[in-house]
């Protein structure tokens, strides 16, 4: 009888130096955090609009877009049937669950318990968002560095609800949760005061994390600049930097569409490692742009991948997806990003890198550059289909007809 492909890929692999059955079990417990941003092209559950603002844009019109909290769960739950491997679920705080308004200062646990069930249910860990975007006090895109005291102590307050939202998920599914504070503020044009503002965000960041709270592993994100606010950004990559150094228990976040297009995140994540414990990632791609195209299995996803499996920083590292399409079928966006991510986790596992390293560090780079290229062309794809089977979710190929059915029965008929 032939050997089925597995077989044959695993001894060729074997060949190479790498054991495949070993890389699919690590790859078992690798979680990627799937935002629940992408169902809805960022517009949340606030009665009162929500929204993308501040310098981010969904951009498309594909239809059947979620409109509330069952059209949002319902749309996850197919894409998470489709994904194989452990999952997380990111959540933003304009996603709250309330019959009646809430402001972005008052939000607690009550407001997210349906959420807290729903991951439980799905062995879903949680994590967390400030909404510092699509509200009235953020319209100047001012929020932790605004110049009235009285707005950004509304969102300092909001950052500390947020927290509190965090710790009561990490107790209630007994895993941590990421608390990840992006703000928008910046200015369009040159601004006349670059100092000030940065102070104001210090001072606001330093009372939000001011109470260690049990399982919440804070983080800040840069950006080089947003729409509309192209002179400045106040959280910049030096600032968020210096202030995750200087702040024990508040790490660094890396969104690989928030740099110089010439400088990668998978150079970064190896040089935070050093001086981290860990180093959470928004996975996205950035095309010209920070544009949060969907995320392909491309050459910076796989270093990016490289990195965490080589750094043996599988828990250190935590991946999480951030883009936003809206001119495709959100759920298949789900599906092609995230399991593109594990598809690039699997090709980095299947890589000898004791080997590698071994070449490098004894200067033999001719046999170095030989070997990287065999292994580009080794049967990856057999080992990845036998992931998901057994996994037991569709093969590339098996899984996009059901989301069309799902589109056809369900999205176009909202
Ligand atoms: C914006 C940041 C941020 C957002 C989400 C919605 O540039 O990347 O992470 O995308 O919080
Ligand atoms: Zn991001």
């Amino acid at each position: 009888m032939r050997m089925s492909r597995f077989t044959e890929a695993k001894d060729i692999y074997a060949g190479l130096g790498v054991d495949a059955e070993a890389a699919l079990s690590r790859l078992h417990e690798i979680p990627v955090s799937l935002h629940c941003w992408q169902g809805d092209d960022v517009t949340g559950f606030e009665s009162s609009g929500g929204g993308t603002s501040g310098g981010i844009q969904a951009t498309g019109g594909y239809p059947g877009k979620a409109r509330s909290p069952k059209e949002l769960m319902a749309d996850l739950d197919q894409a998470l049937a489709r994904i194989p491997g452990k999952m997380r679920l990111n959540l933003h705080a304009s996603y709250l669950i309330t019959e009646k308004a809430v402001d972005r200062d008052a939000i607690g646990p009550e407001h997210f318990s349906a959420w807290a069930a729903y991951a439980k249910e799905r062995t879903l860990g949680l994590d967390f968002n400030p909404t510092f975007f699509g509200h009235p006090l953020a319209a100047d895109s001012l929020t932790l560095s605004h110049p009235d005291d009285g707005i950004r102590a509304f969102w300092v307050r909001h950052g500390i609800a947020s927290r509190k939202i965090a710790a009561y998920f990490a107790e209630a599914l007994r895993t941590h949760c990421l608390l990840n504070v992006w703000i928008p503020d910046g200015y369009k044009d040159v601004p006349a005061d670059r100092l000030g503002p940065r102070l104001r965000l210090l001072d606001s960041l330093d009372r939000i994390f001011a109470e260690r709270l049990p399982g919440v592993i804070d983080c800040v994100e840069s950006k080089v600049f947003g729409i509309g606010l192209e002179s400045y950004t106040v959280g910049s990559s030096e600032f968020y930097l210096s202030y995750a150094a200087r702040r024990p228990g508040v790490y660094n976040l890396l969104d690989n569409g928030h740099y110089h297009p010439t400088e990668t995140v998978s150079d970064k994540i190896p040089s935070l490692l050093a001086f981290f414990d860990y180093v959470p990632l928004h996975v996205t791609r950035p095309v010209r742009w920070d544009s949060d195209h969907v995320v392909l299995f491309d050459d910076e996803l796989r270093e990016i991948a490289k990195e965490i499996i080589r750094s043996e920083a599988d828990s250190r590292v935590l991946i999480g997806l951030d883009y936003f399409d809206a001119s495709i079928n959100r759920v298949a966006a789900w599906i092609v990003g995230a399991r593109n991510m594990k598809k690039a986790l699997l090709y980095a596992l299947l890589t000898p890198y004791g080997k590698l390293k071994a070449l490098q560090d004894s200067g033999r780079f001719t046999e170095l550059m030989t070997l990287g290229e065999a292994l580009k062309t080794a049967p990856f794809g057999d080992v990845w289909g036998e992931f998901c089977r057994r996994e037991t979710v569709p093969e590339d190929g098996g899984w996009l007809a059901g989301v069309m059915e799902y589109e056809r029965t369900a999205l176009l008929t909202r």
